[in-house]
C-alpha cells in the first residue's frame, strides 16, 4: 500500500504575540513583552510549508483560531457588543485578555494525537484533539482544532476531546512517536507522558500530559496495545525546559533520536519499543549524551524540535533544525557529526521561523505528522493542501491584513479584533472550509 507522512502546519494568527503564558516554557517567559512581528511571523511559517512541498512532501494547512477569543470572555461575564466586550475586559481583567488573544494554536503538533489507519483495529485515521488543560490559552483550542480536523479529513475518526481535566491532561502528538519499517505497514506508538493523574502534584515546572490520558487515546484509536508502548518523561527533562517530550525527543520510521535525560527509565523504554517492534522491524535508537549536548544547550537551541523526515529518493532522513541549532556551539557540532557518521539521519538543514521559536515553538512544533495511504490523501479537502498557488495566495492574504509590529501597548486596541475578524472571515474562502467556520461568523 502507497502511503506518506504528511505535514499540516499551523497556520500563524494575526494576533501574534509574547505574552509570557506558558510556565515551564523557557522561550515563553524569556521573551514576554517583546513586540512581536506577525506578518514576519506567518511567512516564515509559510515558507517552511513550500520549502517541504517542493521536496516532494504531502503539505496542508490548519486555520488560525478566532482570537479574540469573544465566547470564552461571554462565559466569564462579559456581556454586550463584541467590541463593549473587549474594551471591558481589558479595562478589568488584562490578564486573561492576553489569553483570550494568544496564537498558540500555530503550534500544531499540540493540536492532536493521531493513530494512522494501519495501526488502528477498525482501519480508520483517529485524531484526538488534545485538550491543552494545563494552560489557559491553551485550553481554548480543541473545539477550533476539531471543526478544522473534520474540514480537513471528512473521511477520518475524529473524536471529542477528552475531559478537560487534570487526571486527563493531554497536549497531542508533542507527547506521541509512530516508528515503523515502512509507512503503509503497521508500526510501534510511543506515547510519552509526565506524570500520573492520581499522583501528587510535584513542585517544579508543569507536567502537562498524564498517562491515563495516554491510555485513554490509545484505547479510543483501538491500537493494538502489544505494539503500543508508554514511558516516562524524565523529571530533569521537565525541570531544565521540556514542557513537551518533543524538545528532548523525536522519531521517523524505524529511528528514535533522543537526549539522554529526555526519559525516566530509558532502559526500559528501549526495551519496550524492541519488544513491541518485534517481528515487524529492528528499532534505531540515536541516544545524545549530555557531555556533548548539554540538555540545557538542547533545549535552547531545539536539536530535537526538528522535523525528522525522508524526502522521496533518499535513503536517509534529513533533520529539519531551527536556525538557532547552528547558532549553537555544541548542537552545531552535534550536527555536523551527525552527518559525517553513517548512522540513519544523513543531512540537517536550517530553517528560520524565529518568530515561532521566541515562544518556544520549533519547525516541529509548528506541524501535525498525518500518515496516509494515497487513497486518504486524495480524500483530503483539497484547499487546504499547501502548493504553489495556495502558498501565493495565502502570502498576498497575509500581507494585506497582518501587521509588521505588534507589541503589548497595541494589544487593548479592539481595531485588532476587527483586523483579525476580516483576514480569517476571507480565510475561510481561501482554505474551504465553510463561511460559518469561526464562532464570529456564526452569530
Ligand atoms: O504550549 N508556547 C507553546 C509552545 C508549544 C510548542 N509545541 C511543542 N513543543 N510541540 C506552549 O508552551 C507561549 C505563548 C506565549 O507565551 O505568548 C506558548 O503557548
Amino acid at each position: 500500500m502507497t502511503a506518506m507522512e504528511s505535514n499540516f502546519d499551523g497556520l500563524i494568527g494575526p494576533t501574534h504575540n509574547y505574552g509570557g503564558l506558558s510556565d515551564g516554557n523557557i522561550a515563553s517567559a524569556s521573551n514576554a513583552g517583546l513586540t512581536a512581528h506577525p506578518k514576519k511571523a506567518v511567512l516564515q511559517g509559510l515558507s517552511k510549508m513550500l520549502s517541504m512541498h517542493n521536496q516532494g512532501l504531502w503539505q496542508g494547512v490548519l486555520p488560525p483560531h478566532q482570537r479574540p477569543f469573544l465566547p470564552a470572555l461571554r462565559n466569564f461575564g462579559y456581556t454586550g457588543s463584541d467590541r463593549h466586550i473587549y474594551e471591558q475586559a481589558w479595562k478589568n481583567t488584562p490578564g486573561l485578555m492576553k489569553n483570550i488573544l494568544s496564537a498558540s494554536s500555530m503550534w500544531a503538533a499540540n493540536a492532536a494525537t493521531v493513530s494512522p489507519s494501519m495501526d488502528c483495529q477498525d482501519g480508520n485515521l483517529h485524531f484526538t484533539p488534545a485538550n491543552l488543560s494545563t494552560m489557559l490559552h491553551r485550553s481554548l483550542e480543541h473545539q477550533q482544532t476539531q471543526r478544522a480536523l473534520l474540514a480537513a479529513f471528512p473521511f477520518a475518526k475524529v473524536h471529542s476531546a477528552l475531559l478537560p481535566q487534570s487526571v486527563f491532561s493531554d497536549e497531542g502528538a508533542a507527547n506521541h512517536v509512530r516508528l515503523c519499517k515502512q509507512r503503509g505497514q503497521s508500526g510501534v506508538e510511543l506515547f510519552v507522558y509526565g506524570r500520573e493523574g492520581f499522583e501528587p502534584q510535584i513542585a517544579g515546572y508543569p507536567a502537562r500530559q498524564t498517562l491515563e490520558a495516554s491510555h485513554a487515546i490509545a484505547r479510543a484509536h483501538q491500537l493494538d496495545m502489544a505494539r503500543t508502548v508508554f514511558a516516562r518523561q524524565s523529571r530533569h527533562a521537565i525541570d531544565a525546559g521540556a514542557f513537551h517530550n518533543d524538545v528532548v525527543c523525536v522519531g521517523a520510521l524505524k529511528t528514535l533520536f533522543y537526549h539522554e535525560y529526555a526519559f525516566d527509565d530509558t532502559a526500559q523504554m528501549k526495551s519496550d519499543i524492541v519488544r513491541s517492534a518485534k517481528g515487524l522491524f529492528d528499532p534505531i535508537f540515536v541516544e545524545v549524551p549530555e557531555h556533548e549536548v548539554p540538555i540545557k544547550d538542547a533545549i535552547k537551541a531545539y536539536l530535537f524540535n526538528s522535523m525528522l523526515v525522508q524526502f522521496p529518493e533518499d535513503n536517509r532522513l534529513t533533520l529539519i533544525a531551527p536556525i538557532e541549532t547552528q547558532e549553537t556551539k555544541s548542537t552545531q557540532l552535534y550536527c555536523e557529526k551527525l552527518v559525517a557518521g553513517n548512522g540513519p539521519i544523513g543531512a540537517v538543514r536550517y530553517v528560520d521561523v524565529r518568530q515561532s521559536m521566541r515562544n518556544g515553538g520549533g519547525p516541529a512544533c509548528l506541524r501535525l505528522r498525518v500518515t496516509m495511504t494515497e487513497n486518504e490523501w486524495q480524500q483530503v479537502n483539497p484547499s487546504m493542501k499547501l502548493d504553489e498557488a495556495v502558498y501565493d495566495k495565502l502570502c498576498a492574504w497575509a500581507n494585506r491584513h497582518y501587521r509588521d509590529d505588534l507589541a503589548p501597548k497595541d494589544l487593548p486596541d479592539p481595531s485588532l479584533m476587527d483586523e483579525s475578524f476580516a483576514a480569517l472571515d476571507e480565510l475561510t474562502g481561501i482554505l474551504g472550509i465553510g463561511p460559518d467556520f469561526y464562532p464570529f461568523q456564526r452569530i
